[in-house]
């Protein structure tokens, strides 16, 4: 079986931009820099002899695939999601390969794994390095006009938000609030828009105009703050979900979480299925819940109405998903985290109008990650991906959308408590995942879920005589992400330890998790703005 790593090496990319100008500084280094440029753009020029399109990526924040009426719920109403999905291609096997927030975005940015990007809460931020060969830095040194609105979810060192980054700047540090007018940045739709949600969309109508006023391509990145919690649902859409109820998921509740290991029961996911009131309030929740998201949906529909107004819709992509997805009672836990389908795959829709795949309400059911965002966007700009990046572009998914761009794809959790903390390896097929914590209460365990014939992940066969090849294979598929984990994880931010407390064949008494407070768990800057912020990603 061929490694990840070996299936990187031989993906034949062209020597990157970010790679060739690595470390160059100086005024030599711009130069060479723009001399490269040059050559690339020419290059990408003569290729296709046409306008570069337009990218507009949107991310929701905690937005679960039970949100979308595309993905089979026909108790809520996305109309605008449902439409760009007729419109696109859908991705029904989309996973975000770290469900938290600042990991995630940093993933989204870069192209690569959480233990490459060495960013998290409880890790530390993102060093100037990994942002200069992320999507919107490589972009806008291309010609591109950038621009950002919302929660830019990561601080990069020495950098803090990078708004001098952008060529319009609607972002915030933290969590952004959502009374728009405590975001400094977007205080001017305030008036007109005192919801943060639909400012976005404003600034989305207006950063297109803008650019078409330039007439350059552009990249428009939308990070949404809803429907994160605390639910805050725009009130002028109270209607939309007035005395509704809600079907539960067939995994709700806690007989349904029986089977699951102790491990993921010792963070803060499991008390939140009380804390939340998803036992006793389901309704209400899901109604504050859905309601963020009909917002964001309604913005959607601004954009769109302004890239046809501005007429370049026939030229422009987009990219709608999530940071993460969301656990609303599913086996009785609630928010994210932890590897669970709920948390761990989230919504994707690509709509590229030039595709001969557009109109014609295709479904993917490819294996795609968050890691592929930024080598797609760079290849949608006839960009190169560095050679640093995990992730492939997911382009030639929208003309074939049953092609394969990966056998298998990694998950991981670094955050909160450290029993939680795992790797797990995807499939199509199959979820395999090593709970590699012991203590006095609980042994290292396994799991192992055929996703194909149990989506909700209610039968453990890693026990099963009748599915012990395929226990064996997923086995050796996880050894292989933890093998790219031992080599190319950051030096720094404490990625190095996992490369032991992960492995399968050191027993949990030569792991050293006694008494010793785990130097991952020290609280760093990062760790210490969350904790201020009541944030949890
Ligand atoms: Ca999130």
């Amino acid at each position: 079986m061929q490694t990840p790593e070996a299936g990187r090496r031989q993906s034949g990319k062209a020597p990157a931009v970010g790679e060739i100008t690595q470390g160059t500084c100086d005024m030599s280094g711009v130069v060479k820099r723009a001399a490269v440029l040059a050559i690339v753009l020419g290059a990408v020029g003569q290729a296709h002899g046409a306008q570069r399109p337009n990218v507009v990526f949107l991310l929701a924040d905690d937005q679960n695939v039970l949100s979308v009426g595309a993905y089979g719920n026909p108790e809520v109403k996305t109309p605008q999601i449902d439409r760009l999905a007729r419109d696109g291609v859908i991705f029904d096997r989309h996973y975000n390969t770290t469900a938290i927030c600042m990991a995630s975005r940093a993933s989204v940015f870069t192209g690569m794994y959480e233990y490459k990007t060495g960013t998290n809460f409880s890790h530390g931020d993102m060093r100037p390095e990994v942002w200069r060969k992320s999507y919107p830095v490589l972009l806008r040194e291309s010609g591109y006009l950038t621009a950002f609105a919302g929660k830019f979810g990561l601080v990069v060192q020495g950098r803090g938000i990078c708004e001098g980054d952008f060529d319009i700047w609607g972002g915030g540090p933290g969590q952004t609030e959502y009374a728009t007018a405590k975001n400094k940045s977007m205080a001017r739709y305030a008036k007109r828009y005192p919801h943060s949600t639909l400012s976005y969309g404003a600034f989305g109508q207006d950063a297109i105009r803008e650019a078409v006023k330039q007439d350059k391509p552009f990249c428009l990145s939308i990070s949404f703050k809803a429907p994160h919690k605390p639910a805050t649902p725009d009130p002028r859409f109270n209607d939309v979900y007035a005395g509704k109820t809600f079907t539960k998921p067939a995994n709700f509740g806690r007989a349904a979480g029986a089977h699951l290991s102790e491990q993921s029961k010792q963070g803060r996911q499991y008390p939140r299925f009380t804390e939340w009131k998803y036992d006793t309030d389901y309704d209400a929740e899901m109604a504050k819940y859905f309601q963020q998201v009909y917002a964001i949906d309604v913005a959607l529909g601004m954009i769109r109405d302004e890239l046809t107004t501005q007429g370049v819709a026939d030229n422009t992509v987009i990219i709608y998903t999530s940071d993460n997805g969301y656990i609303c009672g599913a086996h009785g836990y609630a928010s994210k985290v932890l590897p669970m389908e709920e948390s761990s795959r989230v919504p994707l829709i690509i709509y590229d109008p030039r595709s001969p795949s557009a109109g014609r309400r295709q479904r993917s059911p490819s294996l795609t990650g968050n890691i592929d965002f930024a080598p797609t966007i760079l290849g949608l700009a006839g960009l190169p991906a560095p050679d640093n990046m995990d992730g492939v572009s997911l382009l030639p998914l929208l003309s074939d959308p049953d092609q394969e761009v990966r056998q298998q794809l990694a998950f991981i959790n670094t955050f909160d408590k450290l029993p939680t903390h795992c790797l797990s390896v995807l499939t199509k097929q199959w979820k395999y995942t090593y709970w590699w914590y012991g203590d006095r209460q609980m042994q290292p365990t396994e799991e192992l879920f055929r996703l194909s014939t149990d989506p909700l992940e209610m039968t453990n066969l890693a026990g099963s005589a009748e599915a012990a090849a395929q226990l064996e294979a997923m086995r050796a598929r996880y050894d292989t992400e933890l093998a790219a984990w031992k080599e190319q994880a950051t030096p720094y931010n404490n990625y190095q330890k996992y490369g032991l407390l992960f492995d399968r064949s050191i027993p949990i008494e030569q792991k050293d998790i006694g008494a010793k407070k785990p130097a991952g768990d020290r609280p760093n800057a990062a760790a210490r703005r969350a904790a201020r912020a009541g944030a949890e990603g």
